[in-house]
């Protein structure tokens, strides 16, 4: 049985069924999904707008009720949901179910964040007259999500938009429509009036480039791509749509001499391999200083070369296959360039097989890189990184900022001094101090600077600035 499209309340046939592949083992197909037409993207952004004004001032207890229902449904269903994200994304089931359960903890926050949002009363300068600020839901959101969190971030977007009072037209990444399927069944069957949730499954192309070109939208939260993020700005900005985007990075690891070396390394491995390093948040570039330098790179190298690559459901794996061919050919690209330009291998880097074919690759640790090589100026999504050598903080900061991204930055250190400097300094949204670079809470804040962002932040109660617009009232008794 395909899995259909939730248009206006129905589940609709799309334009074509599309197979979706376990890239542990490229023989097992997860389901077909009916993938949506321009045609069908349009008929789901009116029937949002239809139901727009109903659903904008509508009851908050029902909305919050909504909204905890579907929490619980996903942290009942954490297993299963779990192991299909596993399956279809590749990420180990732990990590699976990990992300399951936190997208059921966001739609719990933003059912409890609909019965906080509230407003300001201030005075006016003017005698006899009150102002009150509040705010109101921005109005219909395409949200576009990427295959490497395929149900936490259709989560933090959905759910804000909805607690908030807007309708959503939601595209989930092409190479991972079950988590996303799955995820609309359960809204689907949450209470929420026809045409305030849609699912539109299908290529960028068509649903996405539809979505951000459409004057029926007011605004477009995207995730994925620097290349594809801008071209969606630009089209939503010409209509003067309110823009929201999470791109890439290329998230600098700082180790300093004085830093605990098992730390270091423990946080540097989780930060640059896990999730085979397909995550925005992901540390590429290590910039350690010369006392600790070449322990650091024994060590970790160790660390590297003893994970352990296979299916990501199967039970000691720690990473899992890299998502498809083409993301394969990519971390195989970057790395040979790294070698070309003079990197020295110390771990990993090789296609493994295994007993199912899928995508494979040993994670891949370069020493003697230089800040201008490839490796280190653009952003790989996958398990390769690369080591810099410094001679002190000074030049560790300066390189960590020396980027066209600015999303996470991580330094380990035993220093107050330097950790207090680096976390003023660092030029990023987000600055871990002895924590991995990836791997954030679901209830603060989440976003960065540069090339990585652009809009409001997302999550926490934040999010509100992106999912609704303010109303200034000046109020006059008569
Ligand atoms: C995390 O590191 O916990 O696409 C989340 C990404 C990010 C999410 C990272 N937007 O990788």
């Amino acid at each position: 049985m395909p899995h259909h499209n939730l248009i206006d309340g129905e589940w609709v046939a799309g334009g074509e069924q599309v197979a979706n592949i376990n890239p542990s083992d490229t023989s097992d197909v997860v389901g077909t999904y009916s993938f949506a037409t321009a045609a069908q993207t349009q008929d789901a952004i009116a029937a949002a707008r239809a139901a727009f004004p109903a659903w904008s001032v509508g009851n908050i207890q029902t909305r919050a009720e909504m909204l905890d229902r579907i929490g619980t449904e996903i942290l009942a269903r954490s297993r299963e949901l779990g192991q299909l994200l596993s399956r279809e994304e590749g990420k180990p089931l732990a990590e699976g179910i990990g992300e399951t359960v936190r997208a059921g903890n966001i739609f719990k926050f933003f059912a409890g964040e609909v019965l906080r949002s509230g407003g300001e009363s201030v005075p006016s300068v003017r005698p006899g007259i009150s102002v009150e600020i509040t705010r109101e839901p921005l109005g219909v959101v395409g949200l576009i999500t990427p295959w490497n969190f395929p149900i936490a971030i259709p989560a933090w977007k959905i759910a804000p938009a909805l607690a908030y009072g807007n309708c959503v037209v939601f595209k989930p990444a092409e190479l991972t429509p079950g988590s996303a399927w799955a995820l609309a069944d359960i809204i689907a069957r949450s209470g929420v009036p026809a045409g305030v949730f849609n699912l539109v499954m299908g290529r960028g192309d068509v649903v996405g480039a539809t979505l951000a070109a459409s004057p029926d939208i007011d605004g477009i939260s995207f995730t994925g791509s620097q290349g594809v993020g801008r071209r969606v700005a630009a089209q939503a900005v010409a209509n003067m749509t309110k823009v929201q985007l999470e791109m890439g990075g290329k998230n600098p690891q700082v180790i300093l001499d004085d830093a605990d070396l098992e730390t270091a390394v423990t946080l540097s491995l989780q930060s640059a391999f896990f999730s085979t390093g397909q995550r925005c948040t992901a540390a590429s570039r290590f910039i350690v200083t010369n006392g600790i330098h070449d322990r650091f790179v024994t060590a970790l190298a160790q660390r590297v070369q003893a994970l352990r690559v296979g299916h990501a459901l199967t039970g000691d794996t720690e990473i899992g296959p890299v998502v498809d061919q083409r993301q394969l050919d990519k971390n195989f690209e970057y790395a040979g360039s790294a070698a070309e330009e003079g990197a020295r291998l110390v771990a990993g880097g090789q296609r493994l097989e295994r007993a199912t074919h899928g995508f494979f690759m040993a994670p891949a640790l370069f020493a003697d890189t230089t800040p201008s090589m490839r490796l280190n100026r653009e952003e790989v999504f996958g398990p390769v990184a690369g080591i810099i050598r410094v001679r002190d903080y000074e030049e560790a900061l300066a390189l960590a900022n020396d980027t066209p991204f600015g999303l996470t930055a991580g330094i380990a250190t035993t220093s107050l001094k330097y950790a207090s400097h680096f976390r003023r300094h660092a030029q990023a949204g987000m600055v871990m101090v002895n924590v991995p670079t990836a791997g954030v809470d679901y209830h603060v804040p989440f976003g960065g600077r540069k090339g990585s962002s652009y809009g409001a932040r997302e999550q926490g109660r934040h999010a509100a600035d992106f999912y609704t617009t303010i109303k200034t009232a000046y109020i006059a008794p008569y």
